[in-house]
Protein backbone atom coordinates (compact mmCIF):
# COMPACT_ATOMS: atom_id res chain seq x y z
CA UNK A 1 0.00 0.00 0.00
CA UNK A 2 0.95 3.42 -0.97
CA UNK A 3 -0.27 7.08 0.60
CA UNK A 4 -0.48 9.03 -2.67
CA UNK A 5 0.22 12.88 -1.77
CA UNK A 6 -3.49 13.37 -3.22
CA UNK A 7 -4.75 11.31 -0.83
CA UNK A 8 -3.36 13.13 2.17
CA UNK A 9 -4.19 16.57 0.12
CA UNK A 10 -7.34 15.84 0.13
CA UNK A 11 -8.13 14.67 3.76
CA UNK A 12 -6.20 17.62 5.13
CA UNK A 13 -8.93 19.65 3.30
CA UNK A 14 -11.36 18.93 6.35
CA UNK A 15 -9.26 20.38 9.35
CA UNK A 16 -7.63 22.99 7.33
CA UNK A 17 -9.68 25.81 9.24
CA UNK A 18 -9.36 25.21 12.34
CA UNK A 19 -5.97 24.99 11.75
CA UNK A 20 -5.03 28.08 9.93
CA UNK A 21 -7.03 29.81 12.99
CA UNK A 22 -4.95 28.13 15.78
CA UNK A 23 -1.79 28.55 13.61
CA UNK A 24 -2.53 32.25 13.54
CA UNK A 25 -3.09 32.83 16.73
CA UNK A 26 0.01 31.27 17.90
CA UNK A 27 2.41 32.81 15.45
CA UNK A 28 1.28 35.98 16.48
CA UNK A 29 1.83 35.83 19.82
CA UNK A 30 5.16 34.41 18.88
CA UNK A 31 6.47 37.04 16.85
CA UNK A 32 5.57 39.36 19.62
CA UNK A 33 7.88 37.54 21.92
CA UNK A 34 10.84 38.13 18.95
CA UNK A 35 10.63 34.24 18.05
CA UNK A 36 11.54 33.46 14.29
CA UNK A 37 8.36 31.32 13.54
CA UNK A 38 9.65 30.28 10.01
CA UNK A 39 13.03 29.47 11.73
CA UNK A 40 11.38 26.86 14.11
CA UNK A 41 9.00 25.84 11.08
CA UNK A 42 12.08 24.93 8.69
CA UNK A 43 14.07 23.49 11.26
CA UNK A 44 10.82 20.90 12.33
CA UNK A 45 10.31 20.10 8.77
CA UNK A 46 14.45 19.33 8.67
CA UNK A 47 14.15 17.19 11.54
CA UNK A 48 14.28 13.34 10.18
CA UNK A 49 14.23 10.17 12.72
CA UNK A 50 15.40 7.05 11.27
CA UNK A 51 12.86 4.10 12.08
CA UNK A 52 14.27 0.95 12.83
CA UNK A 53 13.78 -2.35 10.97
CA UNK A 54 12.64 -3.97 14.06
CA UNK A 55 9.75 -1.34 15.03
CA UNK A 56 7.06 -2.53 12.53
CA UNK A 57 5.97 -5.36 14.07
CA UNK A 58 4.51 -6.16 17.22
CA UNK A 59 6.96 -6.75 20.19
CA UNK A 60 6.70 -8.95 22.60
CA UNK A 61 8.19 -10.39 26.37
CA UNK A 62 9.63 -13.39 27.73
CA UNK A 63 6.04 -13.99 28.71
CA UNK A 64 3.85 -14.06 25.20
CA UNK A 65 3.94 -12.36 21.80
CA UNK A 66 0.25 -11.04 20.16
CA UNK A 67 0.47 -10.45 16.62
CA UNK A 68 -0.90 -7.54 15.06
CA UNK A 69 -1.86 -8.59 12.02
CA UNK A 70 -0.91 -7.00 8.71
CA UNK A 71 2.71 -7.01 9.89
CA UNK A 72 5.54 -6.93 7.39
CA UNK A 73 6.84 -10.23 6.19
CA UNK A 74 10.18 -8.84 4.53
CA UNK A 75 12.45 -6.08 4.28
CA UNK A 76 10.23 -4.92 0.59
CA UNK A 77 7.26 -4.56 3.34
CA UNK A 78 8.64 -2.51 6.10
CA UNK A 79 10.67 -0.07 3.95
CA UNK A 80 7.04 0.24 2.38
CA UNK A 81 5.69 0.47 5.64
CA UNK A 82 8.19 3.17 7.00
CA UNK A 83 6.80 5.11 3.29
CA UNK A 84 3.94 5.46 5.12
CA UNK A 85 5.13 6.84 7.99
CA UNK A 86 7.05 9.21 6.31
CA UNK A 87 4.37 9.87 3.44
CA UNK A 88 1.98 11.18 6.53
CA UNK A 89 3.96 12.73 9.14
CA UNK A 90 7.01 13.75 6.45
CA UNK A 91 9.61 12.88 9.67
CA UNK A 92 10.69 9.64 8.74
CA UNK A 93 13.11 9.91 6.16
CA UNK A 94 15.48 7.11 7.06
CA UNK A 95 15.49 3.34 8.01
CA UNK A 96 17.86 1.83 10.25
CA UNK A 97 18.82 -2.18 9.23
CA UNK A 98 18.92 -4.81 11.47
CA UNK A 99 21.53 -7.57 10.72
CA UNK A 100 20.78 -10.26 10.70
CA UNK A 101 17.19 -10.21 10.87
CA UNK A 102 17.17 -7.54 7.44
CA UNK A 103 19.48 -8.73 5.00
CA UNK A 104 18.95 -7.23 1.41
CA UNK A 105 18.94 -9.99 -1.64
CA UNK A 106 18.82 -7.63 -3.96
CA UNK A 107 20.33 -4.52 -3.06
CA UNK A 108 19.40 -2.61 -6.45
CA UNK A 109 15.64 -3.05 -5.77
CA UNK A 110 15.97 -2.22 -2.28
CA UNK A 111 17.70 0.96 -2.56
CA UNK A 112 15.33 2.04 -5.59
CA UNK A 113 12.28 1.28 -3.30
CA UNK A 114 13.88 3.28 -0.76
CA UNK A 115 14.32 6.05 -2.39
CA UNK A 116 10.99 5.91 -4.19
CA UNK A 117 9.87 6.19 -0.54
CA UNK A 118 11.92 9.30 0.21
CA UNK A 119 14.10 6.97 2.65
CA UNK A 120 17.89 6.76 3.14
CA UNK A 121 19.64 4.24 5.10
CA UNK A 122 20.99 5.34 8.44
CA UNK A 123 23.09 3.52 10.92
CA UNK A 124 23.21 -0.03 10.45
CA UNK A 125 22.90 -2.46 13.74
CA UNK A 126 24.85 -5.50 14.50
CA UNK A 127 23.23 -8.56 16.64
CA UNK A 128 25.59 -10.51 18.79
CA UNK A 129 23.51 -10.73 21.50
CA UNK A 130 21.46 -13.63 19.92
CA UNK A 131 22.89 -17.47 18.47
CA UNK A 132 22.48 -17.37 14.53
CA UNK A 133 21.38 -20.42 12.93
CA UNK A 134 24.60 -23.18 12.09
CA UNK A 135 26.71 -20.13 13.96
CA UNK A 136 30.15 -21.76 15.23
CA UNK A 137 30.71 -19.90 18.45
CA UNK A 138 27.70 -18.60 21.12
CA UNK A 139 27.46 -15.82 22.72
CA UNK A 140 25.49 -17.65 25.97
CA UNK A 141 28.71 -16.12 27.92
CA UNK A 142 29.26 -12.85 25.80
CA UNK A 143 30.29 -11.62 22.15
CA UNK A 144 33.17 -8.93 22.37
CA UNK A 145 34.26 -9.75 25.88
CA UNK A 146 33.88 -13.09 26.06
CA UNK A 147 36.80 -15.39 27.32
CA UNK A 148 37.23 -16.94 24.36
CA UNK A 149 38.80 -15.87 21.57
CA UNK A 150 37.18 -17.93 19.13
CA UNK A 151 34.04 -16.19 19.96
CA UNK A 152 35.55 -12.75 20.07
CA UNK A 153 36.53 -12.84 16.87
CA UNK A 154 33.53 -14.16 15.31
CA UNK A 155 31.76 -11.40 16.79
CA UNK A 156 34.07 -9.04 15.29
CA UNK A 157 33.68 -10.75 11.85
CA UNK A 158 29.90 -10.36 12.02
CA UNK A 159 30.42 -6.40 13.14
CA UNK A 160 32.79 -6.50 9.92
CA UNK A 161 30.05 -7.86 7.77
CA UNK A 162 27.36 -5.46 8.77
CA UNK A 163 29.76 -2.67 8.20
CA UNK A 164 29.87 -3.83 4.27
CA UNK A 165 26.70 -4.36 4.00
CA UNK A 166 25.68 -0.93 5.08
CA UNK A 167 28.12 0.23 2.62
CA UNK A 168 26.26 -1.24 0.07
CA UNK A 169 23.17 0.70 1.25
CA UNK A 170 24.67 3.77 2.02
CA UNK A 171 24.68 3.82 5.61
CA UNK A 172 27.61 5.80 7.02
CA UNK A 173 27.64 4.29 10.80
CA UNK A 174 27.91 1.08 12.21
CA UNK A 175 25.40 0.50 16.00
CA UNK A 176 27.22 -1.74 18.54
CA UNK A 177 24.84 -2.76 21.15
CA UNK A 178 25.91 -5.99 23.30
CA UNK A 179 24.18 -7.66 25.76
CA UNK A 180 28.03 -9.23 27.61
CA UNK A 181 27.55 -8.60 31.21
CA UNK A 182 27.09 -11.15 34.33
CA UNK A 183 24.46 -12.73 35.99
CA UNK A 184 26.17 -13.34 39.37
CA UNK A 185 28.82 -11.84 41.14
CA UNK A 186 32.22 -13.61 40.70
CA UNK A 187 31.30 -14.87 37.07
CA UNK A 188 33.01 -11.66 35.08
CA UNK A 189 36.20 -10.72 35.79
CA UNK A 190 35.30 -7.20 35.72
CA UNK A 191 38.30 -5.77 34.15
CA UNK A 192 39.33 -8.66 31.22
CA UNK A 193 35.72 -8.52 30.36
CA UNK A 194 36.34 -4.47 29.53
CA UNK A 195 39.94 -5.07 28.74
CA UNK A 196 38.60 -7.60 26.08
CA UNK A 197 35.63 -5.14 24.95
CA UNK A 198 37.79 -2.59 23.83
CA UNK A 199 40.26 -4.63 22.21
CA UNK A 200 37.39 -6.11 19.96
CA UNK A 201 36.00 -2.78 19.57
CA UNK A 202 39.00 -1.45 18.45
CA UNK A 203 39.24 -4.14 16.11
CA UNK A 204 36.17 -3.53 14.65
CA UNK A 205 37.13 0.73 14.30
CA UNK A 206 40.26 -0.31 12.21
CA UNK A 207 37.65 -1.62 9.54
CA UNK A 208 35.65 1.44 9.90
CA UNK A 209 35.62 3.48 6.18
CA UNK A 210 36.98 6.37 6.41
CA UNK A 211 33.40 8.72 6.40
CA UNK A 212 31.89 6.18 8.91
CA UNK A 213 30.96 6.54 12.59
CA UNK A 214 30.52 3.90 15.05
CA UNK A 215 28.25 4.12 17.85
CA UNK A 216 28.35 2.31 21.11
CA UNK A 217 25.51 1.99 23.66
CA UNK A 218 25.27 1.50 27.02
CA UNK A 219 23.02 0.13 29.28
CA UNK A 220 22.59 -0.86 32.71
CA UNK A 221 21.41 -3.84 33.24
CA UNK A 222 19.44 -6.77 31.33
CA UNK A 223 19.78 -9.50 29.71
CA UNK A 224 21.90 -9.88 32.31
CA UNK A 225 21.08 -8.71 36.03
CA UNK A 226 24.49 -8.12 37.63
CA UNK A 227 26.49 -6.49 35.48
CA UNK A 228 26.84 -5.02 32.20
CA UNK A 229 30.13 -4.67 30.55
CA UNK A 230 29.25 -1.28 28.98
CA UNK A 231 27.07 -0.12 32.14
CA UNK A 232 26.95 3.70 31.54
CA UNK A 233 27.90 6.28 29.08
CA UNK A 234 31.10 6.65 31.17
CA UNK A 235 32.48 3.78 30.05
CA UNK A 236 31.26 4.09 26.31
CA UNK A 237 32.70 7.46 26.57
CA UNK A 238 36.09 6.11 27.74
CA UNK A 239 35.39 3.04 24.91
CA UNK A 240 34.96 5.45 22.37
CA UNK A 241 37.94 7.49 23.10
CA UNK A 242 40.21 4.47 23.13
CA UNK A 243 38.64 3.96 19.61
CA UNK A 244 39.34 6.99 18.18
CA UNK A 245 37.69 10.47 16.78
CA UNK A 246 35.10 8.61 14.52
CA UNK A 247 33.65 6.64 17.63
CA UNK A 248 30.91 7.93 19.95
CA UNK A 249 28.84 7.54 22.41
CA UNK A 250 25.45 6.94 21.48
CA UNK A 251 22.42 7.48 24.43
CA UNK A 252 19.06 5.61 24.85
CA UNK A 253 16.49 6.93 26.58
CA UNK A 254 15.58 3.52 27.80
CA UNK A 255 19.41 3.08 29.15
CA UNK A 256 19.25 4.70 32.60
CA UNK A 257 18.40 3.83 35.88
CA UNK A 258 15.02 5.45 37.16
CA UNK A 259 15.95 8.85 37.50
CA UNK A 260 19.16 9.22 35.93
CA UNK A 261 20.01 13.29 34.58
CA UNK A 262 20.06 12.20 31.05
CA UNK A 263 20.15 15.84 30.04
CA UNK A 264 23.38 16.45 31.60
CA UNK A 265 24.79 13.36 30.27
CA UNK A 266 23.53 14.46 27.30
CA UNK A 267 25.05 18.25 27.97
CA UNK A 268 28.33 17.08 28.59
CA UNK A 269 28.65 14.41 25.68
CA UNK A 270 28.11 17.05 23.25
CA UNK A 271 30.58 19.34 25.08
CA UNK A 272 33.23 16.46 24.35
CA UNK A 273 31.95 16.38 20.90
CA UNK A 274 30.78 12.62 21.52
CA UNK A 275 27.69 12.03 21.47
CA UNK A 276 26.89 10.45 17.85
CA UNK A 277 23.28 9.05 18.43
CA UNK A 278 20.48 9.36 20.07
CA UNK A 279 17.46 6.16 20.93
CA UNK A 280 13.55 7.87 21.60
CA UNK A 281 11.71 5.56 23.78
CA UNK A 282 10.16 5.94 27.55
CA UNK A 283 10.19 4.44 30.70
CA UNK A 284 8.87 4.54 34.40
CA UNK A 285 10.70 1.44 35.30
CA UNK A 286 13.70 0.73 32.74
CA UNK A 287 14.12 -0.42 29.23
CA UNK A 288 10.14 -0.32 28.83
CA UNK A 289 9.77 0.38 25.22
CA UNK A 290 6.77 2.72 25.93
CA UNK A 291 5.56 5.73 23.25
CA UNK A 292 8.42 8.64 23.49
CA UNK A 293 6.78 11.26 25.38
CA UNK A 294 3.90 8.93 27.18
CA UNK A 295 5.11 9.04 30.60
CA UNK A 296 7.81 12.09 30.69
CA UNK A 297 7.06 14.50 28.63
CA UNK A 298 8.89 16.77 30.60
CA UNK A 299 12.20 15.33 31.11
CA UNK A 300 12.26 14.51 26.94
CA UNK A 301 11.51 18.85 26.86
CA UNK A 302 14.56 19.09 29.39
CA UNK A 303 16.46 16.92 26.93
CA UNK A 304 15.85 18.55 23.85
CA UNK A 305 16.84 21.52 25.98
CA UNK A 306 20.48 20.53 25.92
CA UNK A 307 19.83 18.85 22.27
CA UNK A 308 19.80 22.57 21.01
CA UNK A 309 21.96 24.03 23.32
CA UNK A 310 24.51 21.49 22.01
CA UNK A 311 23.70 21.79 18.37
CA UNK A 312 23.88 25.47 18.32
CA UNK A 313 26.84 25.97 20.30
CA UNK A 314 29.01 22.76 19.70
CA UNK A 315 30.30 22.82 16.60
CA UNK A 316 32.85 19.77 17.84
CA UNK A 317 29.82 17.56 18.04
CA UNK A 318 28.43 16.25 14.72
CA UNK A 319 24.99 16.29 13.90
CA UNK A 320 23.63 13.60 16.06
CA UNK A 321 21.47 10.23 14.42
CA UNK A 322 18.19 10.41 15.47
CA UNK A 323 16.60 7.23 15.95
CA UNK A 324 13.02 5.71 17.63
CA UNK A 325 13.86 2.53 19.59
CA UNK A 326 11.04 0.61 20.77
CA UNK A 327 8.68 -2.30 20.42
CA UNK A 328 5.22 -2.22 20.37
CA UNK A 329 3.25 -4.81 22.38
CA UNK A 330 -0.42 -3.94 22.22
CA UNK A 331 -0.25 -0.59 20.00
CA UNK A 332 -0.62 -0.72 16.45
CA UNK A 333 3.32 -0.45 15.43
CA UNK A 334 2.82 2.30 13.18
CA UNK A 335 0.09 4.27 14.89
CA UNK A 336 2.67 4.26 17.90
CA UNK A 337 5.44 5.33 15.83
CA UNK A 338 3.50 8.29 14.47
CA UNK A 339 2.44 9.24 18.25
CA UNK A 340 6.41 8.74 18.51
CA UNK A 341 7.24 11.09 16.19
CA UNK A 342 4.51 14.04 17.47
CA UNK A 343 6.08 13.67 21.10
CA UNK A 344 9.79 14.38 19.30
CA UNK A 345 8.56 17.23 17.54
CA UNK A 346 6.92 18.79 19.84
CA UNK A 347 9.80 18.15 22.51
CA UNK A 348 12.49 19.84 20.27
CA UNK A 349 9.92 22.82 18.91
CA UNK A 350 9.50 23.38 22.70
CA UNK A 351 12.91 23.61 23.24
CA UNK A 352 13.51 26.02 20.01
CA UNK A 353 11.19 28.35 22.13
CA UNK A 354 13.63 28.47 25.13
CA UNK A 355 14.83 32.27 25.07
CA UNK A 356 18.23 30.58 25.11
CA UNK A 357 19.92 34.66 25.48
CA UNK A 358 17.47 35.38 28.43
CA UNK A 359 18.03 32.45 30.09
CA UNK A 360 21.29 32.93 30.39
CA UNK A 361 21.22 36.20 32.30
CA UNK A 362 18.88 35.14 34.40
CA UNK A 363 21.48 32.36 35.39
CA UNK A 364 24.30 34.74 35.75
CA UNK A 365 21.94 36.76 38.30
CA UNK A 366 21.54 33.71 39.64
CA UNK A 367 17.57 34.55 39.04
CA UNK A 368 16.42 30.75 39.79
CA UNK A 369 12.88 31.60 39.65
CA UNK A 370 13.41 33.07 36.12
CA UNK A 371 14.88 30.12 34.91
CA UNK A 372 12.10 28.15 36.07
CA UNK A 373 9.74 30.57 34.32
CA UNK A 374 11.73 31.00 31.13
CA UNK A 375 11.74 27.05 30.98
CA UNK A 376 8.41 26.74 31.37
CA UNK A 377 7.28 29.54 29.82
CA UNK A 378 8.71 27.54 26.14
CA UNK A 379 7.67 24.07 27.86
CA UNK A 380 3.86 25.30 28.41
CA UNK A 381 3.33 26.53 24.82
CA UNK A 382 1.09 24.56 23.01
CA UNK A 383 3.36 24.45 19.46
CA UNK A 384 1.18 21.37 17.89
CA UNK A 385 -0.06 24.34 15.05
CA UNK A 386 3.55 24.85 14.27
CA UNK A 387 4.37 21.01 13.77
CA UNK A 388 0.95 20.66 11.67
CA UNK A 389 2.27 23.61 9.27
CA UNK A 390 5.40 22.25 9.27
CA UNK A 391 4.18 19.03 7.50
CA UNK A 392 1.62 20.99 6.12
CA UNK A 393 4.56 22.59 4.03
CA UNK A 394 6.02 19.27 2.65
CA UNK A 395 3.28 17.80 2.12
CA UNK A 396 2.11 15.67 4.89
CA UNK A 397 -0.81 15.06 7.14
CA UNK A 398 -1.93 17.90 9.70
CA UNK A 399 -3.10 15.20 12.31
CA UNK A 400 -1.14 12.03 11.22
CA UNK A 401 -2.99 9.66 13.44
CA UNK A 402 -6.33 11.05 11.98
CA UNK A 403 -5.61 10.46 8.71
CA UNK A 404 -3.95 6.80 9.10
CA UNK A 405 -6.95 5.95 10.85
CA UNK A 406 -9.56 7.44 7.97
CA UNK A 407 -7.41 6.31 4.74
CA UNK A 408 -7.62 2.59 6.59
CA UNK A 409 -3.80 1.83 5.68
CA UNK A 410 -3.97 -0.89 8.77
CA UNK A 411 -7.30 -2.49 7.45
CA UNK A 412 -5.58 -2.32 3.71
CA UNK A 413 -2.06 -4.04 4.89
CA UNK A 414 -4.16 -6.64 6.65
CA UNK A 415 -5.74 -7.45 2.81
CA UNK A 416 -2.65 -7.47 1.25
CA UNK A 417 -0.53 -9.18 3.81
CA UNK A 418 -3.42 -11.80 5.39
CA UNK A 419 -4.33 -11.65 9.18
CA UNK A 420 -1.18 -13.54 10.43
CA UNK A 421 2.24 -12.45 8.43
CA UNK A 422 4.72 -11.61 11.59
CA UNK A 423 7.44 -9.48 11.10
CA UNK A 424 11.22 -10.44 12.02
CA UNK A 425 12.48 -8.68 15.17
CA UNK A 426 12.34 -8.43 19.01
MN1 LIG B 1 18.95 1.47 21.47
Amino acid sequence: MKIEKEQILSDNKKDIGVHEESFDFLANSLDRKGVDVHKVIKDLSDFQVAIPSWALGAGGTRFGRFSYYGEPANLEQKINDVGILHALTQTAGAISLHIPWDIPEDYKAIKELATANGLVFDAVNSNTFQDQKNAKESYKFGSLSNTSKAVRDQAIAHNNEVIKIGEKLGSKSLTVWLADGSNFPGQHNFQRALQHTQDSLQEIYATLPEDWKLFIEYKPYEPNFYSTVIQDWGTSFMLANACGEKAYTLVDLGHHLPNTNIEQIVSTLMMQGKLGGFHFNDSKYGDDDSTVGSVKPYALFLIFNELVYGMNNNPQNPYPAWMIDASHNIKDPLEDLIQSLEAIQEAYAKALLVDQEQLKLAQEKHDVVLCQEILQQAYRTDVRPLLERARLNVGGALHPIKAYRSLGVRGNLIQARGKHSIATGL
